[in-house]
C-alpha cells in the first residue's frame, strides 16, 4: 500500500479517522455543529432550509467515510470496473435516499424532532438533482443505485450541467419554461480541482514522418477547454459500498493557446472565450427522444467523452498493466448513442498517443464497449453532419472514415458484390451533406448491443439494425429488460406499503431480493391484510389530493378512481388519446340525467409532464388538457363525477407522491414506439393497475402478473405499418365517437378552437401516424371495463396485491446482474461487514 505518510506516523491518522454518527445523540451533535460552524447560523435563525443543510452535512460526513473506504477497497482489489457513460442522471433528491440506505432514517427522525423539526419537512427542502429528461436519465440513476447495492465496482460519468431540466409553470393553460439553477447549495457534490483534463476542439491534423521514419499523426492548435471533476457519492442500500458519480464541468483552459490574449491586452475577448468554454456544461438539452444536431450538443458529447476516457486511461495506466489487459480491467457502457465518440477517442488514444497498431487497438476498443439502444423513433436516432465533425474534431473524422473502411472491407469479404448492403450499413450516409450515423458507429465499435425490453430488442433486430444482424449474426444483439430500484420506488416513496409487506414477509429482505414479494400471494385472502392494503392506497390518495388542492386550487374526492398519466408529453405516448377519451366521457356524462350521473363511478384524470420547449404539438396537448380541465372542473352538473388535473412541473420528487396514489395509470403508446417504459413498473409495484397497449415492457409485465390483472387494448405492433398505409391509400374514416369529440372542440367549448386545429388535423388529414383513431374504440371500452371493475373493491384489491407479488422481475438489481454477467463480465467486490439495513 503506497502512501506519502511514513508507517510510524500513520497511527495518529488511524486514531483520529472519523467514524460518523450512529446514535440519535451523536446525530443531533453533528447537526448542531454543522449549523453553528459550517453554516454560521444559530438556534435563533435556524429555518427548515438550515436544518436541511445541517442534516445533509451530517449524513454526508457519514457517507464520505464509507465512500473513501469503498474507493480504496476497489483500487486495491484491482478487479474489473464498469464505467457507465450517460449524458443524463436524473437522481432526484439525495437526503431521504441516504438516510434509508445507511439505515438511519429512524435516528434522524427522532433527532430532528428533538431539535424542533419534522423529518418530512426537512427532506422536502431539497432541490431535485434534475440532470435528465425522462426515462433514459432516471434509468441511469436506478442503475447506479443497484450497482452500489450489489457491491459492483462502478463509476458513472456525466456532465455537471449548471441548469438541469427547466421548471414548468402553466400560465393560462400554456407551458412556460423557467431555468433550473440548482447549484446554490449542493452538499452532495465535491469539486476535485486537482482532477482536470484539457479537452481540445477545432484545429487541424498534421501527418508526417519523424526522424526515425515513423508515421506521426498530430492534432494541432484549435482551442482547449478544461474539464474539472465534481464527484457525488452513490450509497448502496444496506451495504457499506458507496460508489462514485463523476460529473465534468467546463471552463476555459489556462493551457497553451487561450490566455495569450490577456497578455496582449485583449481582455474582453479573453473573457468571452472564458464564457464560451463555460457554456459547454451550462445546460441540459431539454429534448427527450429527439435529436436536433446542434453544434453545442456535439461539443458537450466530445468534452464529456474525452475527459472520461482520459480519466479511465490514467487510472488504468497506474496499474502498470499492458494494453492487452485493458478490456479485463475496464468495461464501458454507452447509454444510447450520446457517448459514441468515446469509441473513436479510445482508438485515437491507442493509435496516436500510445503507438499501438490499428488491429490491436481496435480489438481492445471493441472488447471494451457495450451499447444500449433506447429507441427506434427515427427523429431520436443521432446523425451528425460530416462538415460539422470535420470542423470540430478533424482527427476523429479521419478515424471514423478509417473505422468505416475496415468495417466495409470486412462486409465486402463476407458478402462480395452486395453493393446495396454496403451502402445500407455504411457508417457514412451518402446524403447532402454527408452524415455520420452514430448508432451504426456504436454497433461497429461494441461487442454487444442491447435493447431495453423484449419487444424492443426484437424490433431493433428486424427493423433499424436488420442488416447488422446479417453482418454479425444474431448473437451480438441481446435484450436486457429495464428495471427500477425498489429502494426509491417502494421503500422511500411508499413507506407504509413497504412496512406492511415487511410485516408479512418477516423483514425487509425483499428490498434486496425483489422476487421474495411472491410470498405475499398466500395473503390475498387475508381480510385484515387486504383492508390495510386498501387503507394505505387511500391515505396516499388523500396526500395527493392535498397536493392537488394546494397547487391547482381544485378539490378532488380521494374516493374517486385516480387515473394517472405522468411522463414526457409526446405524440407517440398519446396523451391526446387520453384527453380525447376524457372529453368523450364528459359528453356521455352530459347526456345522462342527474339521477343516472349519481351512479357513475367518479374519476379524477391526472396528467403531468413536460414538453420539449420547441415541440409545438406537445405544447398544444398540454394546452388542451388545461382548457378541458377548466371547463369540466367548473361545470356544476358534473361535480365529483369527473375532474381533470394537470400537475405542474412533474419531476422525480413529485413522482414519489403521485406514483403511490394511482388506481390506474396509463401507458398507452402506439404499439412498437415505447422502447420499454419504466414508470409502468413503478405504478404496478405500488399497487396501481395499468391500462396499456401491447408495447415495451407492458408485454412482460402482463406475462409476469397475468392477463387478468392488466387492462390491455389497441392494435398490435405488427399491424401498425399496414394501418398507416391504409390511412393514406384506403378509404380512411375517423372513428365516429372520436368525431363527436372533435366536433365539441371545434364548437369552441374549450376556448379558441383554432388553437387545437393542428392536433385534430394530424388525425383527420395527415394520416393519423400514431393510430389515435384506430385505437379509440378499444380504449374507451377498456376504460368502461375499468369503471365496472373498480366498483368491486374486493376484486380490485386482489388484483393489486397479486400484481405486486409478481413484480420481482422488474428490479434494476436483476437488470444489473444481467448486464454484469452477459455484457460486462464483472464481479461484485465482497465487503466484509455487511450492515443491517
Ligand atoms: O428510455 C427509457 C425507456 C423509454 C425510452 C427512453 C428514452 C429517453 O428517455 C430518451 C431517449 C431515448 O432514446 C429513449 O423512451 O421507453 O424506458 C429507458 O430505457
Amino acid at each position: 500500500v503506497e502512501s506519502s505518510i511514513p508507517e510510524h506516523m500513520r497511527e495518529a491518522w488511524r486514531k483520529y479517522s472519523p467514524q460518523g454518527f450512529k446514535t440519535k445523540d451523536e446525530f443531533e451533535g453533528e447537526v448542531v455543529r454543522h449549523i453553528e460552524t459550517t453554516l454560521a447560523r444559530s438556534l435563533f435563525n435556524c429555518d427548515e432550509l438550515a436544518a436541511y443543510s445541517g442534516t445533509s452535512l451530517a449524513f454526508r460526513d457519514r457517507l464520505i467515510i464509507d465512500w473513501n473506504k469503498t474507493q480504496q477497497r476497489q483500487t486495491f482489489a484491482d478487479q474489473k470496473r464498469i464505467y457507465y457513460l450517460s449524458l443524463e442522471f436524473l437522481m432526484g433528491r439525495a437526503l431521504d435516499n441516504a438516510m434509508l440506505n445507511v439505515g438511519l432514517k429512524g435516528v434522524a427522525k427522532e433527532g430532528l424532532e428533538d431539535l424542533g423539526f419534522r423529518v418530512e419537512d426537512i427532506i422536502s427542502q431539497e432541490h431535485d438533482a434534475a440532470l435528465g429528461n425522462g426515462g433514459l436519465g432516471r434509468l441511469a440513476a436506478c442503475f447506479l443505485d443497484s450497482l452500489a447495492s450489489l457491491n459492483y465496482p462502478a463509476w458513472g460519468y456525466g456532465l455537471r450541467y449548471r441548469y438541469g431540466i427547466f421548471k414548468q409553470e402553466i400560465e393560462n393553460g400554456y407551458q412556460v419554461e423557467i431555468p433550473d439553477y440548482w447549484l446554490d447549495f449542493n452538499p452532495w457534490e465535491f469539486p476535485r480541482h486537482d482532477v482536470t483534463v484539457d479537452v481540445q476542439f477545432y484545429g487541424w491534423v498534421n501527418k508526417y514522418t519523424d526522424d526515425e521514419g515513423k508515421q506521426v499523426v498530430s492534432w494541432q492548435d484549435g482551442e482547449l477547454v478544461t474539464a474539472t471533476a465534481y464527484d457525488a457519492p452513490v450509497p448502496g442500500y444496506g451495504t457499506p459500498t458507496v460508489n462514485n458519480l463523476r460529473l465534468w464541468s467546463s471552463k476555459a483552459s489556462s493551457g497553451e493557446f487561450d490566455f495569450s490574449k490577456f497578455n496582449s491586452g485583449e481582455y474582453e475577448s479573453a473573457v468571452a472565450d472564458q464564457q464560451r468554454a463555460e457554456t459547454i456544461s451550462a445546460v441540459l438539452y431539454p429534448n427527450d427522444n429527439l435529436e436536433r444536431g446542434k453544434e453545442l450538443r456535439l461539443k458537450q458529447q466530445y468534452f464529456w467523452c474525452a475527459a472520461s476516457l482520459h480519466d479511465i486511461v490514467r487510472r488504468f495506466k497506474k496499474t502498470g498493466r499492458t494494453w492487452d489487459e485493458f478490456p479485463d480491467q475496464v468495461a464501458i457502457q454507452l447509454n444510447d448513442t450520446h457517448p459514441t465518440l468515446a469509441i473513436v477517442e479510445l482508438q485515437r488514444i491507442l493509435i496516436d498517443k500510445e503507438g499501438l497498431e490499428w488491429p490491436k487497438a481496435w480489438d481492445i476498443v471493441t472488447k471494451t464497449f457495450g451499447y444500449t439502444n433506447h429507441t427506434v423513433l427515427p427523429e431520436a436516432l443521432e446523425k451528425w453532419s460530416v462538415p460539422l465533425i470535420q470542423n470540430l474534431l478533424p482527427r476523429h473524422l479521419q478515424l471514423i472514415y478509417e473505422i468505416n473502411l475496415y468495417f466495409l472491407q470486412q462486409v465486402e469479404r463476407r458478402f462480395p458484390k452486395d453493393r446495396d448492403l454496403l451502402s445500407r450499413v455504411s457508417i457514412i450516409e451518402e446524403s447532402t451533406p454527408k452524415m455520420v450515423r452514430m448508432a451504426y458507429l456504436a454497433i461497429v465499435g461494441s461487442h454487444k448491443v442491447n435493447g431495453v425490453a423484449e419487444l424492443h430488442s426484437d424490433l431493433i433486430k428486424t427493423t433499424i439494425f436488420k442488416d447488422f444482424v446479417t453482418v454479425y449474426g444474431p448473437d451480438k444483439f441481446t435484450n436486457v429488460t429495464n428495471g427500477i430500484t425498489p429502494r426509491r420506488w417502494l421503500h422511500q416513496a411508499n413507506p407504509r406499503l413497504s412496512e406492511l409487506i415487511a410485516s408479512k414477509l418477516g423483514g425487509y429482505d425483499f428490498l434486496k431480493d425483489l422476487t421474495l414479494l411472491n410470498k405475499l400471494e398466500p395473503f390475498i385472502d387475508d381480510k385484515d391484510f387486504k383492508k390495510e392494503w386498501a387503507e394505505i392506497k387511500y391515505a396516499n390518495k388523500v396526500r395527493l389530493a392535498q397536493h392537488i388542492l394546494k397547487t391547482t386550487g381544485v378539490s378532488v374526492n380521494p374516493k374517486a378512481l385516480f387515473d394517472v398519466q405522468v411522463k414526457r408529453i409526446h405524440e407517440y405516448k398519446r396523451q391526446q388519446l387520453n384527453i380525447f377519451g376524457v372529453i368523450h366521457r364528459y359528453i356521455t356524462l352530459k347526456g345522462l340525467s342527474a339521477e343516472e350521473r349519481k351512479k357513475v363511478a367518479p374519476r379524477v384524470s391526472i396528467f403531468g409532464g413536460k414538453a420539449a420547449p420547441g415541440y409545438w404539438m406537445a405544447k398544444t396537448i398540454i394546452h388542451l388538457i388545461n382548457k378541458v380541465g377548466e371547463v369540466i372542473n367548473n361545470d356544476p352538473e358534473i361535480g365529483d363525477a369527473l375532474k381533470v388535473i394537470f400537475l405542474e412541473d412533474y419531476n422525480v420528487s413529485k413522482a414519489e407522491i403521485i406514483v403511490p396514489a394511482s388506481d390506474i395509470s396509463e401507458h398507452i403508446s402506439t404499439a412498437g414506439t415505447e422502447a420499454s417504459g419504466t414508470s409502468n413498473m413503478k405504478f404496478v409495484l405500488n399497487g396501481g393497475l395499468v391500462i396499456g397497449t401491447l408495447d415495451g415492457a407492458n408485454i412482460e409485465i402482463t406475462r409476469e402478473i397475468g392477463e387478468q390483472n392488466i387492462f390491455l387494448f389497441g392494435n398490435l405492433s405488427e399491424d401498425v405499418e399496414d394501418l398507416r398505409h391504409h390511412h393514406f391509400y384506403g378509404n380512411y374514416q375517423v372513428d365516429s365517437e372520436l368525431q363527436k369529440v372533435f366536433d365539441l372542440i371545434k364548437s369552441g367549448k374549450f376556448g379558441d378552437e383554432s388553437a387545437f386545429g393542428a392536433l385534430i388535423a394530424a388525425i383527420t388529414e395527415h394520416g393519423d401516424y400514431y393510430l389515435v383513431s384506430d385505437d379509440f374504440d378499444s380504449y374507451r371500452k377498456t376504460q368502461d371495463l375499468i369503471d365496472e371493475t373498480f366498483k368491486n373493491q374486493e376484486e380490485w384489491v386482489t388484483k393489486s396485491i397479486t400484481s405486486v407479488a409478481r413484480m420481482g422481475f422488474f428490479t434494476s438489481d436483476r437488470c444489473i446482474n444481467e448486464y454484469a454477467d452477459t455484457i460486462w463480465n464483472i464481479e461484485p467486490l465482497a465487503v466484509a461487514d455487511e450492515k443491517e439495513a
